[in-house]
């Protein structure tokens, strides 16, 4: 046996191809999940999974799973996150997770360790959330939040419904999971923040993530004559979206309890240039790191929607799509991780992740952690997302590291 090496130029150049799968006309990356492009970049990861000799299972909600079975039947450690997108999305946001995992992987076989347990490594269905909600869907599924029949049944934005979808794409899966619940999971993610570059640090052991609350909003005024209709008379749907897209953002803004709103999608019916909006549609995503405080967010915005909808004379209705408490990570775990960058000799702080992860929902059932690297200008959901290439293989590094220590190597 010698000893395990991220193989840097291969985990560089998998992170490239796979950011090259699904590119529209303009260029733009988005892989929704169970589109084709999903279906393009699920196939590249399953003949890679399956070139380092894992065996790949697919459950029910269309989860990937690449396992290194042992002779012993333990719960495995398992590693990953999602490859699905947002809409024009950057090439790291998940996809550096599951391909350092299999890069993990593959330096462990190349070393040829014996691990005590097996290993295995997941792409988990619909993180992003963009087709259908929730987000962390497949994760979900997987932690018990969620029944698959549920997901499989959800409609998506374009009308579609996420089973259908996953079997057009062959990702249905015949089966549940491969294993109930894995002795430990961590995720390796890109920070999609500022703070470790902002700090010059180079990894994150994540031991919070933040409450998540996802709503979609729908006024109904009256549609009439832009030009005939005095202001007094108005039922104007698209003004009292937009009187609650700013109150949300207002509040955001002005509090110090590090509470975050965005609206980030709006239609207005009929949409046309010289008619008062009769309905305006639009989602609301609040977050925060305490429960009590995103529960006061969410009363807020409901007292403001009273407000607005009696001074405006409209009404409104409201669909709840997502809403996850904030989590505590695995303080075991968290402290590997620690413990593993500093034996690289790289900086390493404590954080909360802004961002959703499925690492939250396999925390409902196992032991689970993060690992962070830094996100230049702290930017993501968007096309200039990047880190550096150093970054990248440090973070690797820092994965493997806790992984044989979790897999008694
Ligand atoms: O919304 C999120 O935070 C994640 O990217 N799904
Ligand atoms: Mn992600
Ligand atoms: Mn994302």
């Amino acid at each position: 046996m010698k000893n395990p090496e991220i193989n840097a130029a291969r985990l560089l150049d998998r992170i490239q191809q796979l950011g090259a799968i699904g590119r529209d006309a303009e260029g733009r990356l988005t892989r929704l999940a169970a589109s084709d492009a999903d279906m393009a970049g699920r196939d590249q990861l399953v003949a890679w999974l399956e070139a380092v000799g894992l065996e790949v299972a697919i459950d029910r909600i269309g989860n990937i799973f690449g396992i290194w079975r042992t002779d012993t039947d333990a719960n495995p450690l398992l590693i990953g996150s999602h490859i699905d997108t947002v809409i024009d999305a950057g090439i790291y946001d998940g996809c550096y997770g599951v391909l350092a995992g299999l890069e993990v992987l593959a330096a462990l076989k190349e070393a040829g360790v014996a691990p005590a347990r097996p290993i295995a490594v997941a792409a988990f269905t619909n993180e992003e959330g963009v087709r259908y909600t929730p987000d962390m869907m497949g994760s979900l599924v997987y932690a018990g939040g969620l029944s698959v029949e549920d997901a499989l049944a959800r409609v998506g934005i374009d009308g579609t419904v996420l089973g259908d979808e996953l079997r057009r794409i062959g990702y249905a899966g015949a089966r549940d999971a491969p294993f109930a619940t894995p002795h430990a999971y961590v995720e390796l993610h890109v920070e999609q923040g500022p703070v470790l570059e902002h700090k010059n640090l180079a990894i994150g052991a994540v031991e919070t993530l933040q409450g998540i609350s996802w709503q979609r909003i729908t006024v109904q005024g009256v549609a009439n004559h832009a030009g005939t209709t005095p202001m007094a008379l108005r039922r104007d749907a698209g003004y009292a979206a937009a009187k609650v897209a700013a109150f949300v953002h207002e509040r955001a803004k002005a509090n110090t309890s590090g509470s975050v709103a965005t609206v980030g999608s709006i239609a207005f019916e009929p949409n046309a240039i010289n008619v008062i909006p009769s309905r305006a549609s639009f989602t609301v995503d609040l977050r925060n790191p305490d429960e009590a405080r995103l529960r006061q967010d969410e009363a807020a915005l409901q007292a403001f929607l009273d407000e607005i909808a009696a001074r405006e004379n409209v009404t409104y209705t409201v669909e709840r799509l997502v809403r996850f408490e904030p989590v505590t990570f695995d303080k075991q775990i968290v402290a590997l991780i620690d413990e593993a960058a500093a034996a690289r000799g790289l900086s390493v702080r404590r954080m909360t992740s802004g961002a959703g992860h499925d690492a939250q929902m396999v925390a409902r059932i196992a032991p689970a952690a993060m690992i962070f690297v830094p996100s230049k200008d702290g930017i993501s959901h968007n096309p200039r997302e990047y880190t550096a290439d150093a970054a990248l293989v440090d973070g690797a590094n820092v994965l493997l590291d806790v992984v044989t220590r979790l897999v008694g190597i």
